[in-house]
């Protein structure tokens, strides 16, 4: 058999990092305070939010009284907010461990993606696990444009189901052609208002970490972000970047769109 350590003298396990990437609008704030409010009361948890110069994300969550204030941490990329998810991690890395240490032992950290782009994804290097999340109201077809979150992302979220009869998407076709581009990776439908879809969300995420804590659970990379064009990249410090509704502009380049 082989000899476990005894949980009393070995380090405390650090916490299960899950991130939420994602489309603006499809719901990651929201479902990371479904998940707090799901999973508060069995589980210690933290939140990390990645904004470009606000604060807009964690003062959401801070407002919907679902951890205490201080659990709740935000990191201002000051740039492409894919970029400090995926390439250069050391400020989300530095604002988790520091909850680590703040509130140890932390079970769970959530981290929310800036994103503005349909095919970012978080390294991992950062997060154990993550959850791309789309939403009905993006439309039926999203899901068949693939890319690496949707396809290879540990758990795929269609949003929103509660609206789908107003948006004109049928929820059980949208999650067959999900369920198509993942080769049978899970999908979930979600609604905040479908109480037991929200309960299928908190189970994944506690066998997550049945699995994290074992030892079973093996980080997955869905691989890089689809290809994406900065004029200024190859020279480029300190170059001025703005984004505005997916529309993207750098000094003296014109503005390009994401896919
Ligand atoms: N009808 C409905 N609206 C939702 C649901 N989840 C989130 N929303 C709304 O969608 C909008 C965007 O949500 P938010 O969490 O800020 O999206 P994020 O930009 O991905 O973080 C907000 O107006 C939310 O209230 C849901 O399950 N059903
Ligand atoms: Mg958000």
């Amino acid at each position: 058999m082989l000899e476990t350590s005894s949980p009393s003298t070995s380090a405390p396990a650090r916490s299960l990092r899950l991130g939420v990437a994602g489309p603006v609008g499809t719901g990651k704030s929201s479902l990371i305070a479904t998940v707090c409010r799901a999973l508060a009361s069995e589980l210690r948890l933290g939140v990390v939010t990645n904004d470009i110069y606000t604060d807009e994300d964690a003062r959401f969550l801070r407002s919907a009284g679902v951890l205490e204030p201080d659990r709740i941490r935000a990191v201002e990329t000051g740039a492409c907010p894919h970029t400090a998810i995926r390439d250069d991690i050391t400020v989300n890395l530095l604002a988790v461990e520091d909850l680590e240490r703040d509130f140890s032992p932390l079970d769970v950290v959530l981290i929310e993606s800036g994103g503005d782009n349909l095919t970012a994804t978080f390294s991992p290097a950062l997060v154990d696990a993550q959850i791309f999340v789309l939403d009905v109201a993006g439309g039926g077809d999203v899901a068949r444009k693939g890319g690496p979150g949707i396809a290879r992302a540990d758990l795929l979220v269609v949003n929103k189901t509660d609206l789908a009869p107003y948006v004109g998407v049928d929820v059980a076709t949208m999650v067959a052609d999900a369920e198509a581009a993942r080769e049978g990776r899970q999908v979930l439908a979600l609604s905040r208002a479908d109480a037991a879809s929200v309960e299928t969300l908190a189970a994944w995420v506690r066998g997550l970490l049945v699995e994290h804590r074992a030892g079973t659970h093996t980080p997955q990379d869905p691989g890089p972000m689809a290809p994406h064009f900065h004029a200024d990249e190859e020279g480029g410090v300190g170059t001025l970047h703005t984004h505005d509704d997916g529309q993207h502009s750098h000094d003296g380049q014109p503005a390009h769109s994401h896919p």
